[in-house]
């Protein structure tokens, strides 16, 4: 009982860090709360004009929901720590991305996130959301759209691949639904703008954005 609660307060803890805020301050960027969608999140940060941050914060994003997964995969057995602990972990990282426990609960979309998570669930999962993703970003080129499809599929896909697997788990499904409704509810500003067409396109550069 100690041990999944430690290790779901810590994956809550590192999902808190707001990687798009620290590398934009880091490398001397205007803070992502302020311009653009105002969103603390890699598309968001790739409006300052820098690809390199962009990246930098994606990749952070979803290392910091990977490893709790992973950590749990491969080291929490000895602690008692299962698929349960498993779906909890990445649910808590998740979380702490939307609500930082570090920057006073404001936070992001958690896409990123949401996709480390399912990288460490299950590679092969991640690699086909992701793909996901990169097929509707790069026909209609806005990348909340692609995020939205991308997070509908995702349980769909696990259900469908892994979900008729032996190992398949009941406790991972319902995180998955979870983030995936969580993630689609975060981009109700988003939403709203793709139905009045005044969504910001990847790749568009905005004056003052
Ligand atoms: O600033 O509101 P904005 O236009 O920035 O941003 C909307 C955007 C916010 O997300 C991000 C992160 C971008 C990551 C890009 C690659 C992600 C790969 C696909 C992951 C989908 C995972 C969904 C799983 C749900 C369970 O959307």
């Amino acid at each position: 009982f100690v041990y999944p609660l430690l290790a779901t307060l810590a994956a809550y803890a590192l999902g808190s860090l707001s990687f798009a805020v620290i590398v934009s301050r880091a490398m001397g960027l205007n803070d992502p709360r302020t311009f653009g969608s105002k969103n603390p999140g890699a598309t968001n940060v790739l409006r300052s004009g820098s690809k390199a941050a962009a990246i930098i914060t994606l990749l952070l994003d979803a290392l910091k929901g990977w490893l709790p997964v992973v950590l749990v995969k491969w080291v929490g057995a000895p602690y008692g720590l299962q698929e349960g602990t498993l779906a909890l972990v990445g649910l808590a990282a998740f979380l702490g991305h939307l609500y930082p426990v570090f920057f006073r609960f404001i936070g992001g979309k958690g896409v990123a996130t949401a996709l480390g998570v399912i990288v460490g669930i299950n590679p092969w999962l991640g690699l086909a959301v992701g793909a996901t993703w990169l097929i509707v970003a790069f026909f209609f080129r806005y990348s909340s759209l692609a995020s939205l499809v991308a997070a509908v599929f995702a349980p769909v896909y696990y259900v469908f691949g892994d979900g008729v697997a032996w190992y398949a788990d009941n406790r991972v499904v319902l995180s998955m639904a979870l983030m995936s409704g969580l993630l689609v509810w975060r981009h109700a500003e988003n939403i709203s703008r793709l139905f009045k067409g005044t969504e910001s396109r990847l790749g568009q550069k905005k004056k003052g954005a």
